[in-house]
């Protein structure tokens, strides 16, 4: 332990700051929508920067608008870093991304309020984008700081309503200048990364276990399925004669599930976004775009169901007499966080006397960006009824209390080096 063995968070502060920043974009049903790069995280990210300044924090915004907040140790060099996301889905919780963040700013203050310097510079992170959801991939901002895109393509992204990263990052005032990772540049040094989020699942709440000490993240699909057929009367028009993009994009669907079932184990499949045009109730759609989410724990299995929807698609084209245009939207395969980093998540919860166990992550996260150049690891808490992406998702006060306290002492020891 770091030798402030009894320092603990301020759970009331950080529970308040929740609250406060889940009134930015504040949906019904205790939800938020916080899209990336829109007025609504335009605000929340002033509302944190404000919190970071107000705590004495070194605020940089780089080109793809990561922000981060660093906290001088007594030696320079490269900082111990926590943090996560405030962007969020159109639907989405105040936990998800907003809780490590917000745990992260709570550190700080109980370092502050206790005087204590750590021997490594420490930083909070808000990273640009996380959710995917309007602009594809998920995770851009840390992939780009991390140097695994380059900042060209991120910010000339288009995303679902026609806007492009750049325009929407310069509109919202958050095109900063610090330079961040590319190909060509070498990505910032982090010396360490742990990130609390919850876990947006049923295991830990099911198992009744506090803390999940998580080894790694599943791989991710994203692809996009534009359908061309050929418009016609609903009523007329002879079932032999279609060319119906409706029909093909329920079709891929189905098979999606049907291939989920079929692989079992840890796959899972999503057609999350549809939309048919004309989209009228008696006129046969001449066009569908839809997109489909597939993950596994495994990359072999994650490519095995790839190509049996490819193959599936193929055939669909074919005897449905409808062109089907495929575009990936993302794709990452499994991420495993540094053993040695895991094993702290799990032995300092052991000793803070908290239930814990190894586990992935169903989600994808921004730890497994930056466990492409530093030893990432990830703290998780219970989502009650796993429910994620969807307003009513809630963790119970302790447990935010057991993973904040947690994440103080494993920066602490970290810092401390
Ligand atoms: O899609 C995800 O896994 C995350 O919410 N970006
Ligand atoms: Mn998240
Ligand atoms: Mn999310």
């Amino acid at each position: 332990m770091s030798g402030h063995d009894a320092l603990r968070i301020d759970l009331d502060r950080l529970l308040g700051r929740l609250d406060a920043l889940a009134q930015v974009g504040a949906i019904e049903g205790g939800g938020v929508c916080r899209l990336a790069l829109t007025d609504a995280d335009r605000a929340g990210r002033d509302l944190v920067t404000g919190w970071m300044r107000d705590l004495g924090l070194r605020v940089s915004i780089d080109a793809i608008g990561n922000v981060v907040g660093l906290r001088p140790g007594r030696r320079e060099g490269a900082p111990v870093m926590t943090g996560s996301h405030i962007d969020t889905v159109r639907t989405g919780g105040r936990y998800d991304g907003n809780l490590g963040v917000m745990a992260g700013l709570e550190v700080v203050r109980t370092l502050n309020d206790a005087g204590i310097e750590t021997d490594f510079p420490l930083a909070v992170a808000v990273f640009t984008n996380e959710e995917g959801a309007r602009f594809a991939p998920d995770m851009m901002g840390s992939l780009v700081y991390v140097g695994g895109l380059p900042l060209a393509e991120a910010l000339a992204t288009v995303g679902i309503d026609g806007a492009t990263v750049g325009d929407e990052l310069a509109r919202i005032g958050y095109a900063g200048d610090a330079p961040c990772g590319s190909p060509a540049v070498r990505a910032p040094a982090v010396r360490a990364y742990v990130e609390l989020h919850v876990e947006q699942g049923p295991v830990l709440e099911a198992e009744g276990v506090t803390i999940g000490a998580v080894e790694g993240v599943q791989g991710i699909s994203w692809t996009e399925y534009t359908i061309r057929g050929v418009s016609n009367h609903a009523g007329t028009t002879p079932m032999r004669m279609r060319h119906d993009a409706g029909f093909a994009a329920g079709a891929i669907a189905a098979e999606v599930r049907r291939i989920a079932a079929e692989m079992g184990g840890d796959q899972v499949g999503t057609v999350g976004a549809l939309t048919l045009e004309p989209n009228l109730i008696n006129v046969v759609p001449h066009t569908a775009v839809l997109t489909v989410d597939l993950r596994n724990t495994d990359e072999e299995a994650l490519r095995e169901a790839e190509r049996r929807l490819a193959a599936f698609v193929a055939a669909l084209a074919e005897s449905e007499g409808v062109g089907i245009v495929a575009r990936r939207l993302a794709r990452f395969e499994p991420v495993a966080f540094d053993p040695a980093m895991v094993a702290k998540v799990e032995a300092l919860a052991q000793r803070q006397g908290r239930s814990v166990r190894r586990m992935p992550s169903g989600a994808g996260h921004d730890a497994q960006m930056l466990a492409r150049i530093c030893p990432a690891g990830m703290i998780f808490v219970p989502s009650a009824g796993g429910v994620s992406h969807n307003v009513r998702e809630f963790t119970a006060t302790e447990d935010i209390r057991a993973g904040a306290d947690l994440l103080l002492h494993l920066l602490l020891d970290l810092a401390n080096g």
